[in-house]
């Protein structure tokens, strides 16, 4: 009988094999889904009702998050920008490389363009790799012409095509950047950037109050764009700025349209939205969605976006062939150096959720953020309590797609991203502007810093104290109990830990 089955199996493999070209490609594309990594900027653990916000609905957000793995112990591997996006597509520690700080926009590439990326092992894979949105990974090998095609860059470290913004909204150069070449450049008149001198005549934030539509308060006081002071200077390339209301709107696009040229093949998309970053400039249609402000604003415009991207990925019959994660590259920050009513007009928002901390922070809300995976009828709903890192996606998509490739600090968590498995990490380093915290089982160890508690421009506990702090996350989310003093033995081990994968 058995034999006889195993005939027919064989026999209807045979059949389905031969037929026309669409089933079996269907067949092969079902082995090989697409990949999506939806990254938003400085989007809080709290920021998301499906993360408990209850001033804030993100409907979107939240079908991918409670339609998917939900992880409430999700990781970027630091509390800024750079060394976390570094992190998510090296599979590499940030803090293993000197130069994985938070950029200026004239900082050059500081990925090696013979490392291992996300994009280029799914490219060795046969995947079409692509990258819309924010980028601050540097560009270039120093002195960057922006009138020349800009490398190396995106398409030197695996990305076929690369729709980026260089550093961040707030710093110059203000445009967008299409395969190192700056979209809409008029040759007649140059881009030249500077971030330690301005160039002669040019206003800025500083000098030219009367030009200023953004007030800045701390930084912010360089050249002025469309009303708003940035960090860094800029002259000429009038043509190529961006319109800072439009750009969540032409990202969506970029990214839809990406998704519709591709859709014939695997493919990798990092769509990586501004959103909640400074400044936030909410599209007019958005502004006073919240009643938060901007801030609030932002956050219901990128859901927004999020929702019309899952609907292009349906329309086209994708949704099911996809695997999307959602998460973000740091935990969140209200003032971050222009006067946005962001802290005025919070009301009873908790952007951190219950934990301590913020952007820049090494207690808990500068790293741990929304964070899940979504897959269609494959991923089944569910909340998950295993310790992950956005570092871990490299080695574990590496085994989705049956790539013998891995990094150095990426563990391969195939069977927890899928939500089959809470087998986690055991244990994380995190980090937060070059300070690192150790993260074992349900513990946290924070080595003594010097330098303030508090960083009081934007207004976020930083981390730093005289002593040590150990602290229980299971019993003490909220990281109010330090003991360091009580429990001598444990904080003797896991220091011991950290210092072997510290190297010190
Ligand atoms: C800081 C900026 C802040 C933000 C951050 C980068 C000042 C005073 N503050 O230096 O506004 O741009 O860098 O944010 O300039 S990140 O999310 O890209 O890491
Ligand atoms: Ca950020």
């Amino acid at each position: 009988y058995f034999r006889l089955l195993s005939l027919a199996l064989i026999v209807s493999c045979i059949q389905m094999w031969s037929c026309a070209p669409s089933p079996k490609k269907e067949q092969a594309d079902n082995r090989r889904p697409n990949v999506v990594i939806i990254y938003l900027d400085d989007l809080g653990y709290g920021d998301v009702s499906a993360y408990g916000a209850t001033e804030i609905n993100t409907p979107n957000m939240d079908r991918l998050i409670n339609g998917g793995v939900k992880f409430t112990q999700g990781y970027a591997s630091s509390a800024t920008c750079t060394p976390s996006r570094y992190a998510l597509l090296t599979g590499v520690y940030p803090w293993k490389n000197k130069d994985a700080k938070i950029l200026p926009g004239t900082a050059p590439l500081v990925i090696d363009t013979a490392q291992l990326t996300i994009a280029s092992m799914l490219k060795s894979e046969g995947y079409h790799t692509g990258i819309v949105g924010k980028w601050h990974l540097g560009l270039g090998s120093g002195n960057v012409d922006w009138n020349q095609r800009v490398s190396p860059g995106p398409n030197e470290v695996g990305f076929d095509h690369a729709h980026i913004l260089a550093a961040t909204q707030d710093r110059v150069p203000t445009v967008y950047i299409e395969n190192g070449h700056v979209v809409g450049l008029d040759p007649n008149d140059p881009i030249e950037v500077n971030y330690r001198k301005n160039f002669e005549g040019e206003p800025t934030g500083k000098d030219n109050p009367e030009l200023v539509e953004m007030k800045w308060h701390h930084g912010h006081n360089n050249s002025i764009v469309n009303g708003i002071p940035r960090i860094g200077y800029m002259k000429g390339g009038e043509a190529a700025k961006w319109s800072d209301i439009d750009m969540a709107d032409h990202f969506l696009a970029e990214a839809q349209s990406y998704v519709k040229a591709h859709k014939e093949e695997p493919f990798f998309l990092y769509y990586a939205l501004q959103q909640p970053h400074v400044p936030r400039t909410p599209h007019p249609r958005f502004v006073g969605s919240s009643g938060m402000g901007p801030r609030g604003d932002v956050i219901l415009e990128a859901d927004w976006m999020i929702g019309e991207f899952l609907k292009t990925l349906e329309e086209e019959g994708l949704i099911e062939n996809t695997l999307i994660v959602l998460s973000s590259d740091n935990g969140p920050v209200l003032n971050d150096g222009y006067y946005d009513e962001a802290v005025e007009k919070l009301g009873d928002h908790t952007p951190w959720g219950p934990l301590r901390g913020g952007k820049y922070s090494l207690f808990e809300a500068g790293t741990r953020v929304p964070f899940a995976t979504y897959w269609q009828g494959t991923i089944q709903p569910t909340v998950s309590d295993a310790l992950v890192c956005q570092m871990d996606l490299l080695s574990s998509i590496a085994a989705l797609v049956g790539s013998e490739k891995r990094a150095p600090d990426s563990k391969e968590l195939l069977e927890v991203f899928l939500g089959k498995s809470e087998a986690g990490r055991e244990q994380l380093v995190l980090e937060a502007t070059s300070r690192t915290a150790f993260r074992q089982g349900d513990w946290v160890m924070i080595p003594p810093y010097k330098g303030p508690a508090v960083n009081k421009q934007v207004n976020i506990e930083l981390g730093n104290s005289d002593e040590y702090q150990l602290y229980n996350l299971k019993s003490d989310i909220g990281q109010q109990k330090n003991l360091a003093d009580s429990e001598p033995e444990r904080l003797a081990a896991m220091l011991a830990d950290f210092n072997k994968i510290r190297g010190n």
